[in-house]
C-alpha cells in the first residue's frame, strides 16, 4: 500500500523537523516519524499545524503513507541507528524506493550501505547536509551521493529546498556529487575546511587583540571592513557580530571575553585529518586546527605551565625587539598584514582541501567535479563565501587543476599577500603568540613552491640505518650504499 505523501522524514530532532518544514514549504506533502512518537504529535500540533503533514506512529504506517517510488530520509543519530533503520525499512519498502541518510555519517558507512541497499533492490543516497538548524529550515547546502539512478527522482525536491546563490538567487547549492560515499566525503571536507577557517580567524583575533591592542569595538570595525572585501564570508560576518555582543549574564563588557577558552569538537575535522594521513596528502591546515582545539582543551595543564614557562619578553635582544616593534608598531599596517596572512592562509587551506578531494576521488573512482563542489559550498553552509566563486571558476577553466595555488588568480593573490603574511608569522614568533595555522599554511606554501627539499638527506638516513634505498637525481635506478665505507678519510 502506498499513500500520497511526496516525501517521508524519520528523526524529528531540530535538523529533521526544520528540514521537513522546509520540504513542506515548497509545496510537498510530508510524512514524518520519530522513535519517540510523542515528538510526531508535538510537531503536528505545533509548528506543522495546518500544514501538509501526515504524522505516523509506526514505521509501517510511515512507509505506507508515502507515494512510490518512496523518498524516505533519515535524520537520526549517525552510526548503528541508521543501520537498524535500514534493516527495518527494507522489508517494508518496494523495489525502486529510495532511502536517504542526511546525517553526519562517516563516508565509509555510506559506501557500504549503498551496496547493501542496492542489493535489496532499493536506491540509496548519502547526503551531506550543511547549514545547521537555520540552513535546514531556510535552505541548506546539500551534497547527495550514492545510487545515481535516485537523482532524477529527488533532484527537483532537493534543489527546491537548497540554498540559492548567483545574481538572480536561482542557482541551487545542490547537485549530484558522485557514487556511494562521495557526498558524505565532500561534506566532511567542508567541515574540515571549516575547522581551518575558524582557527585562522581565531589566530587573527589573538594577534589583533594581543599585539595590535584592538578593543572589541575596533575588532568589530575591522571584521566589518574585511567582510566587504575578499574575505567576505559567513564566518567573518558572525565573528564581527560576536565582537559586539554584550554579556548576557548581567556582567560588564562583552560576552566573548567571558567564555572559557576550551574548544569542543564533534570529530569531522579528525576524520578528515586521519584520512589525509591515510592518503598521504598534507592537509596540514585541518590537522593543525584539530590539534589547536586539543591544546586548548588542556586548560589546567596550560594554566600550570603558564606559571613557569617563559616567553620571549626578556630574551629578545635589542635588534629583535626593534624588529618586533617595526612589524607591529603601525596599527593599520599590522591590521592589513593580518588580513593578508588570513587571506593567503585561507587560500592554502582550500587548496589542501581540494587536493585531498582529488586524492580521495582517484582512490574511490568517484570522478568528482571540483568546481561543482565549490558551488555547493557557495551558499547555505558554514564556509559560504564569495571566494568560492573563484574556485568554481578555477576548476571550470581547468578541471584537472593540480593545486589552486597554481591558478593565476590565486597565484597573484598569494603573491600580493605574501609580505604581510611573512611579517605576521615573524612578529608572532618573535613575540611568542602561537599562530599554528598561519605558519602551517606558510610552511606548506614554501614547501610546495621549492623544487628541492631536504628529503635527499632523509633518504640518505633511511638508507643508512635501514637499507631502504634511494633514487638519484642524475641517473635511473634504485640505489643502496654502504655509508660507513664511503666516509671521507681525514
Ligand atoms: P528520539 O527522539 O526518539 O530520541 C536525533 O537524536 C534523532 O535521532 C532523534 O529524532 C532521535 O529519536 C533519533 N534516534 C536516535 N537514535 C535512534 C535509533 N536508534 N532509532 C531511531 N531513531 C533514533
Amino acid at each position: 500500500m502506498s499513500g500520497d505523501c511526496d516525501f517521508g522524514l524519520i528523526g524529528l530532532a531540530v535538523m529533521g523537523e526544520n528540514l521537513a518544514l522546509n520540504v513542506e514549504s515548497r509545496g510537498y506533502k510530508v510524512a514524518v516519524y520519530n522513535r519517540t512518537t510523542s515528538k510526531v504529535d508535538e510537531l503536528l500540533a505545533g509548528r506543522a499545524k495546518g500544514k501538509n503533514f501526515v504524522g505516523t506512529h509506526t514505521l509501517e504506517e510511515f512507509v505506507a503513507a508515502v507515494a512510490r517510488p518512496r523518498k524516505l530520509m533519515m535524520l537520526v543519530k549517525a552510526g548503528p541507528a541508521v543501520d537498524a533503520l535500514i534493516d527495518s525499512l527494507i522489508p517494508l519498502c518496494d523495489e525502486g524506493d529510495i532511502l536517504i541518510d542526511g546525517g553526519n555519517t562517516y563516508y565509509v558507512d555510506t559506501e557500504e550501505r549503498t551496496k547493501r541497499v542496492e542489493a535489496a533492490g532499493l536506491l540509496y543516497v548519502g547526503a551531506g547536509v550543511s547549514g545547521g538548524e537555520e540552513g535546514a529550515l531556510k535552505g541548506p547546502s546539500l551534497m547527495p551521493g550514492g545510487t545515481e539512478a535516485a537523482w532524477p527522482h529527488i533532484k527537483d525536491m532537493f534543489q527546491a529546498i537548497a540554498a540559492k546563490v548567483g545574481p538572480n538567487d536561482d542557482i541551487p547549492c545542490c547537485e549530484w556529487v558522485g557514487p556511494r560515499g562521495a557526498g558524505h566525503y565532500v561534506k566532511m571536507v567542508h567541515n574540515g575546511i571549516e575547522y581551518g577557517d575558524m582557527q585562522l580567524i581565531c589566530e587573527a583575533y589573538q594577534l589583533l587583540h594581543e599585539l595590535g591592542g584592538l578593543s572589541n569595538e575596533e575588532l568589530y570595525d575591522v571584521f566589518a571592513k574585511w567582510n566587504e572585501g575578499v574575505l567576505q564570508s559567513y564566518l567573518i560576518e558572525i565573528t564581527r557580530d560576536i565582537f559586539s555582543a554584550k554579556d548576557d549574564q548581567g556582567g560588564d563588557g562583552y560576552l566573548v571575553d567571558k567564555i572559557l577558552d576550551v574548544a569542543g569538537a564533534k570529530g569531522t575535522g579528525k576524520w578528515m585529518s586521519q584520512l589525509a594521513l591515510d592518503l598521504g596528502v598534507p592537509s596540514t591546515l585541518v590537522t593543525t586546527a584539530v590539534f589547536a582545539r586539543g591544546l586548548s582543551a588542556q586548560k589546567e595543564a596550560r594554566t600550570r605551565a603558564s606559571k613557569t614557562l617563559n616567553g620571549p619578553s626578556d630574551s629578545l635582544n635589542p635588534e629583535m625587539s626593534a624588529l618586533a616593534k617595526k612589524l607591529t608598531g603601525d596599527k593599520q599596517a599590522f591590521i592589513d598584514a593580518v588580513h593578508d596572512a588570513l587571506y593567503a592562509s585561507k587560500i592554502v587551506s582550500y587548496a589542501q582541501g581540494f587536493v585531498q578531494l582529488q586524492a580521495a576521488s582517484a582512490e574511490h573512482d568517484w570522478k568528482l567535479d571540483y568546481g561543482q563542489a565549490a558551488l555547493l559550498w557557495r551558499g547555505g553552509c558554514i564556509i559560504r563565501a564569495q571566494f568560492l566563486d573563484r574556485i568554481k571558476e578555477a576548476f571550470g577553466e581547468q578541471p584537472d587543476l593540480e593545486n589552486l595555488l597554481l591558478y593565476p588568480y590565486f597565484e597573484e593573490a598569494v603573491e600580493n599577500a605574501q609580505a604581510g603574511w611573512r611579517a605576521v608569522v615573524s612578529a608572532a614568533s618573535l613575540l611568542g603568540i602561537p599562530v599554528p595555522a598561519f605558519s602551517a599554511a606558510l610552511n606548506y606554501f614554501d614547501g610546495y613552491r621549492l623544487e628541492r627539499l631536504p628529503a635527499n638527506l632523509l633518504q640518505a638516513q633511511r638508507d643508512y640505518f635501514g637499507a631502504h634505498t634511494y633514487q638519484r637525481v642524475d641517473r635511473e635506478g634504485t640505489f643502496h650504499s654502504e655509508w660507513l665505507d664511503l666516509r671521507k678519510q681525514p
